[in-house]
Parts: structure tokens; C-alpha cells; sequence
């Protein structure tokens, strides 16, 4: 049979607007090995749920690794070196984070991205993440990539002022997005998880990001 997905590892490549692509099923092969690593990291730095500056507990469980992990409490939002529940300093940065990483960033043409963090954000249905940017990085000229497992969500996405038009995105297991150039600082959220059960998950999604924070 012929070689559908050309020389991509598995899927086709889908241009949401200029900066950002979904690489559909980009880490489906690489899912459970995935998986593996975000379990032995949250060994080390469990899922806990963060409070926003304004007091509210953020629906989505969140942990993450490398040499710094984005946090947020009463004092507001930031990377920092240390995880905060333990006082240690966050688990290693998996190698296979930065190879898919790296390639997915290069498949969408930044050459060279090398992520020094990843947040981990598990989501349980019902949970949602608001409308927001993510600006608490130094160079926002680098993309972030995201890698979707588990059960389907429904990504939304705007402009750069708040009240820009949204678009929905499904994103599934395996799916990854790289977020660049002109789209870098536009607004996105995830709307409620639906309820449903995923053979490598269970009731669960898993989005890994990651980013350059220093
Ligand atoms: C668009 N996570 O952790 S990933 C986040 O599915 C976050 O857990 C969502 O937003 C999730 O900050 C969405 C997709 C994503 C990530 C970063 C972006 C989209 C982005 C940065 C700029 C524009
Ligand atoms: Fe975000």
C-alpha cells in the first residue's frame, strides 16, 4: 500500500492562520511513551490546582518539568525553578519532550526551537481554561507547541485584543499545534471537557506545552 502520510511520522499538516498549524496525529506513535514520562514526572511534582491572582482555584490539575515551570498564586503569574508544593527543583525535562518539540517546531518552520519548560495540564470533564494569553515568557518571538492526549477537546482562539472573534478548533489524541510568529500572543482558551472514556487516559486529557521561558 502506498505511504499516505508521505515522510510525516503519521497525519497531515493543517494551517490554522499565519504563524500557528495543526500536525495532526504527530505524536500518536509516541503517545504512550508520552504518557510514561508525564506519569514519572508527576511522581516527583503531582498535579495540584494552582490559584489565579484573584483567589480562584483553576479547574485544570497542573504540574510540569524542566529547568522551570510556570506557576500561579496569590501573588500573581511567573516561571520559577523551584516547585513550590515540594521546594525542590522541578523533574528533568524529558528527552523525548524536546525531540518532538523540536521537530514539530520544525516542521512548522522554526528551525531550533529547544524548549527549557513544559507545563502539564490535565483536564477532567467539566473543566475548562479561560480565555487568556501566554506572555509570562522572555522571548515571544519563540513558539510554544502543544501536544493534545487523551479525550478530545474543543480549543478556542481569537486575535490579540480580547473581544477578537473566536474560532474553534476539535484537537485530539496525538494532535499537536505549533503557536508562532503572528499568532504567539493571540487569546485562546479550552472549552468544558466532555465526558467520555479514552483507552490511553481514561476519563482524562493531557495537554503537554512547551515553551522557551528564558
Ligand atoms: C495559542 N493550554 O497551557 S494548548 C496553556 O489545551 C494552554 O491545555 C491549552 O493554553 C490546553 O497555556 C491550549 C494550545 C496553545 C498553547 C499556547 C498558545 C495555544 C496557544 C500560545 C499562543 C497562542
Ligand atoms: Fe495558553
Amino acid at each position: 500500500m502506498a505511504d499516505l502520510f508521505g515522510d510525516q511520522p503519521q497525519g497531515w499538516d493543517e494551517p490554522i492562520c499565519p504563524g500557528a498549524v495543526v500536525l495532526r496525529g504527530f505524536a500518536l506513535a509516541r503517545a504512550q511513551a508520552l504518557l510514561d514520562a508525564v506519569a514519572a514526572v508527576v511522581a516527583q511534582a503531582p498535579f495540584r490546582h494552582m490559584v489565579t491572582p484573584g483567589g480562584q482555584r483553576m479547574s485544570v490539575a497542573m504540574t510540569g518539568c524542566g529547568d522551570c515551570c510556570w506557576i500561579s498564586d496569590r501573588r500573581g503569574y511567573r516561571y520559577d525553578d523551584v516547585d513550590p508544593d515540594s521546594g525542590r527543583p522541578w523533574p528533568a525535562m524529558p528527552a523525548l519532550f524536546r525531540a518532538l518539540a523540536e521537530e514539530a517546531a520544525g516542521r512548522a518552520g522554526f528551525a531550533g526551537f529547544v524548549p527549557d519548560a513544559c507545563l502539564i495540564n490535565r483536564y477532567e470533564p467539566g473543566t475548562r481554561l479561560s480565555l487568556h494569553q501566554d506572555r509570562d515568557e522572555r522571548d515571544l518571538g519563540v513558539p510554544i507547541v502543544s501536544v493534545s492526549l487523551g479525550l478530545p477537546a474543543q480549543f478556542q482562539f481569537g486575535g490579540l485584543a480580547r473581544n477578537d472573534p473566536l474560532r474553534r478548533i476539535p484537537l485530539g489524541h496525538g494532535d499537536v499545534v505549533v503557536w508562532g510568529g503572528p499568532a504567539r500572543l493571540f487569546h485562546h482558551g479550552v472549552l468544558p471537557l466532555k465526558a467520555g472514556r479514552h483507552a490511553l487516559t481514561g476519563e482524562l486529557r493531557i495537554n503537554l506545552t512547551l515553551r522557551k521561558a528564558r
